[in-house]
């Protein structure tokens, strides 16, 4: 059990780090901690393939204060080089990722900024955000990215302007729903681009008009509403995936809500709960996670606070809780799988208990390439399917693959989720 000895100084920490007004009944109990240790321990043993991936832990780690100057050194690493190798090629969101991980607090990656002029790369791939939404409507991107750029101009002194950028945050706007549905993700991410910029006015950092301040005020409290009106029965708001950021939108934005609207204690409970049933396990997803659960946000991204003094200052345990095996699984299982385009094809597949979509993928090209054959491309997510028949996914048509089991659409990628005997799986030409 040595192990748990440094619970009491989690706990200790959260609750003398939280400001009140924030999320006051939002505790991490000592015997909940382990959860925190395995989110740690999933981002410590990963082997990190993507600078995306390592920036998003990177951030993370340094949030909240880890320790582990090893661990910091290797993403670090990842990071910059992942700028020297392919800068022009880093979509903006990419490209603004990078510079909150490497700025997020006072090191020497903030010179690493500034000598290879990071912040005017960044204003420029934001302006072509822009030049091609006004040209079809559409991004390069999407509005989780553009959000991103936005925050990272705010929080670093780029060069955006306040009234353009208020306009394109409108919550009408359709880039906010995918699949028909609001994206909690995407809101969340938009209400600390805006509530950063709202904060810049009121400093009289930026200059704007009085207009514009009310219609960022405006649009912060509808996007709030949009993102409360998403929480579930059990306290998840949108999915599993999108709850650790929407809770920091809500950190951010307590002015625009009711106390009575948000109970975050029921959200963190839940999300603990999740995590000891290993919900998040890639990094990315405890990255995404973790800075909420410690009370922190991309808002509390500051060259000015230390990198070494940090508040999470414990000991990462490497002791992950054992997820309950079922007795005698059976050695193989077989599912069904479809491709659907506007006709559907399929085939059942045999492939090893414990398989993954992505296997069944493999063995169904096997069975028939013209009709199964597909490819895929890495991502901070694990594998993102490209196309199926060589049909290609396109952004400007919004069009994507989108997987499902019995008809329902899946909550994680081709590479993490676990198939099941018997289950009808399907990949499908969607639009977003
Ligand atoms: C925008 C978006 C999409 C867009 C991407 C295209 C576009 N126009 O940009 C669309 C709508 C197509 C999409 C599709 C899917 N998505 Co999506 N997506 C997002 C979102 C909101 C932002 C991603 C982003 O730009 N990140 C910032 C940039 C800087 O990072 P990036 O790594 O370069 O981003 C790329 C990848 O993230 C990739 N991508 C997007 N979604 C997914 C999902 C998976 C599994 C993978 C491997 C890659 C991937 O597209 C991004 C742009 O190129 C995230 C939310 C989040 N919290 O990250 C969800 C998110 C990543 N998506 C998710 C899911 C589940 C999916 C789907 C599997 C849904 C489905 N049932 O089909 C599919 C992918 C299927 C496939 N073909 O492999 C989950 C992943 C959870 C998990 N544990 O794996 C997230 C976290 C949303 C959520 N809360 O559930 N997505
Ligand atoms: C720090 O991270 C490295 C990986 O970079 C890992 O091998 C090591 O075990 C970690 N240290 C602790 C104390 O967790
Ligand atoms: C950028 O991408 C293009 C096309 O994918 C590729 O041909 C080129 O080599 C890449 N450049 C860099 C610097 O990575
Ligand atoms: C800032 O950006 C605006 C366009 O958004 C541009 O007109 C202006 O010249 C830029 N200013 C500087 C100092 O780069
Ligand atoms: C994080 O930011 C919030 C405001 O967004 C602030 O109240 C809080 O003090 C910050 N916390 C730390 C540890 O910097
Ligand atoms: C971490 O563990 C080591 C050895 O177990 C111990 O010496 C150290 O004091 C611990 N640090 C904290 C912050 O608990
Ligand atoms: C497999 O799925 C297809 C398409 O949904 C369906 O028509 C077919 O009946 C299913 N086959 C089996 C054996 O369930
Ligand atoms: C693959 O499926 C297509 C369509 O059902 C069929 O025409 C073709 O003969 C199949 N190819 C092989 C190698 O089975």
């Amino acid at each position: 059990m040595r192990q748990y000895h440094q619970l009491p100084l989690v706990g200790f920490l959260l609750f003398s780090l939280i400001p009140s007004q924030l999320c006051k009944t939002c505790e991490v109990s000592e015997e909940n901690d382990v959860h925190l240790n395995s989110l740690l321990s999933t981002m410590t043993t990963s082997k990190y393939t993507s600078g995306t991936q390592s920036a998003n832990v990177l951030l993370s780690l340094r949030l909240v204060g880890i320790q582990n100057q090893t661990l910091k050194q290797e993403l670090s690493q990842q990071v910059r080089s992942s700028v020297e190798t392919r800068e022009s090629n880093l979509s903006s969101g990419q490209l603004a990722m990078i510079i909150l991980a490497l700025g997020a607090c006072h090191s020497p990656d903030e010179t690493f900024i500034y000598d290879h002029h990071l912040i005017s790369h960044l204003e420029n791939k934001f302006q072509a955000e822009i030049e091609n939404m006004a040209h079809d409507g559409n991004l390069l991107t999407n509005y989780y990215q553009v959000s991103l750029d936005v925050l990272v101009l705010c929080l670093f002194n780029g060069n955006y302007s306040v009234t353009k950028v208020a306009d394109l945050f409108s919550p009408e706007n359709k880039n906010y729903y995918l699949r028909g549905h609001f994206s909690v993700d995407t809101g969340a991410m938009a209400v600390l681009a805006l509530t950063c910029m709202k904060r810049s006015l009121m400093n009289g950092n930026i200059k704007a008009g009085e207009e514009d301040l009310k219609e960022i005020n405006n649009h912060i409290a509808s996007l709030v509403k949009k993102i409360l009106s998403q929480k579930k029965e059990n306290g998840l708001i949108g999915n599993i995936f999108s709850t650790g950021e929407a809770m920091q939108a809500l950190f951010v934005s307590s002015d625009y809500y009711k106390e009575s609207e948000w109970n975050c204690q029921q959200t963190l409970d839940t999300v603990l709960t999740e995590i000891s049933q290993g919900a998040f396990n890639i990094p990315i997803a405890a990255a995404q996670i973790l800075p909420a659960l410690m009370g922190k946000t991309y808002l509390n991204v500051s060259k000015d606070s230390s990198c070494v003094s940090g508040s999470g200052n414990f000991n990462i345990s490497s002791h992950v809780p054992k997820s309950v095996t079922t007795p005698n699984p059976p050695s193989t299982i077989s599912v069904n799988y479809s491709v659907v385009i506007t006709k559907t094809y399929f085939t059942t597949v045999t492939v090893p208990s414990g398989s993954v979509f992505l296997d069944v993928m493999e063995e169904a090209q096997k069975i028939n390439k013209t009709v199964f054959g597909f490819t895929a491309e890495k991502s901070s997510w694990g594998p993102y399917i490209t196309s199926v028949q060589g049909l290609k996914a396109n952004n400007n048509e919004r069009t994507f693959w989108e997987i499902l089991s019995g008809g329902k659409p899946l909550s994680q990628g081709v590479g993490n989720y676990v198939v099941h005997d018997g289950e009808s799986l399907e990949i499908h030409w969607s639009k977003y």
